[in-house]
């Protein structure tokens, strides 16, 4: 078996700047499950007698992997490694060597963005501003990085010493633009209507998905498009259905939203750097 898994990456010399041992992290507790296996909360010690780190470990188990998946697991990793940006959560490395795999990540005391949403239902009304601009800033970092994340969601977001970060780069793929296999099951209600009609995904599909998770941020973490089935969403969309944003939202936001993240043609969209400037402007943020 372990041969197998050497075959798989050993072979790679790509992989040996951020490999890690097995031996320098120790799981401590289960956080949850995600599309590859458990995560854990655990203690990363990257040089020996050197102080652990609080990590959070996605674990994969080969044997339940096909190689696809296994492929699709590093892809992730190796898209997380060149990126380094606040708002973008921080990859340590893969502990590839053993069964199971290791991606050691950084981690966000709060979890997931949707459930600290849902779980703090009060926060000052600064705060969802700031939490706005703040996943603007990540994936207007990973545009630059010439990074498509394609999965942008709420609850592919973490929340953690007060910064929102980007997570879940399993989808993402490299610009300017990307053509979906049309057989792939794929979160309708965050895509834009371009990719509902076309499987075509690029910078402005990510715009469009940003506005959806500004929409989960003052709609405190509900699902989009409330009350409608996913038929009824692919449906409307494309007729030209737009969802509203709830009274307390400043109306120049949400029509900023409306025109410069869900126009029909992308190339109406904002860029994500014009999506910042806006909101930076707006809200008198400053970095
Ligand atoms: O809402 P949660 O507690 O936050 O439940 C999910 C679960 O693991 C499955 O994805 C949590 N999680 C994932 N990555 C991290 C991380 N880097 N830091 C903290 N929690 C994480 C997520």
């Amino acid at each position: 078996k372990k041969n197998r898994i050497q075959n798989i990456f050993l072979n790679r010399p790509i992989m040996r700047s951020w490999e890690l041992d097995h031996e320098t992290v120790v799981i401590l507790k289960k956080l949850g499950e995600g599309a590859f296996g458990e995560v854990s909360m655990g203690e990363y010690t990257p040089k020996k007698g050197g102080k652990p780190v609080k990590v959070a470990v996605k674990q994969a188990k080969p044997e339940k992997l096909t190689k696809v998946q296994i492929k699709e697991f590093m892809r992730e990793a190796r898209i997380m490694k060149n990126l380094s940006h606040e708002n973008v959560v921080k990859l340590y490395g893969v502990a590839a060597v053993q069964e199971p795999l290791y991606m050691v990540m950084e981690l966000a005391s709060n979890g997931s963005l949707d459930g600290y949403l849902k779980k703090n239902p009060d926060l000052r009304p600064e705060v969802y501003n700031e939490m706005i601009l703040q996943a603007a800033w990540g994936l207007e970092y990973c545009h630059e990085k010439n990074i498509i994340h394609r999965d942008m969601a709420a609850r592919n977001c973490l929340y953690g010493d007060r910064q929102v970060k980007i997570s879940d780069f399993g989808l993402s793929r490299p610009g300017p633009s990307y053509r979906m296999d049309s057989s792939r099951k794929v979160p309708l209600r965050w895509l834009a209507v371009e990719t509902l009609l076309q499987y075509e995904y690029s910078f402005k599909s990510d715009v469009w998905s940003f506005g959806i998770v500004a929409w989960e941020i003052y709609m405190k973490g509900i699902e989009p498009y409330p009350g409608m089935t996913v038929a009824e969403v692919n449906d409307q969309v494309k007729r030209g259905y737009r969802m509203e944003f709830p009274p307390n939202t400043n109306p120049e936001v949400a029509k900023m939203i409306m025109a410069k993240c869900w126009a029909e043609d992308p190339v109406s969209r904002y860029t994500m750097t014009e999506a910042v400037g806006f909101l930076r402007d707006f809200f008198g943020i400053k970095r």
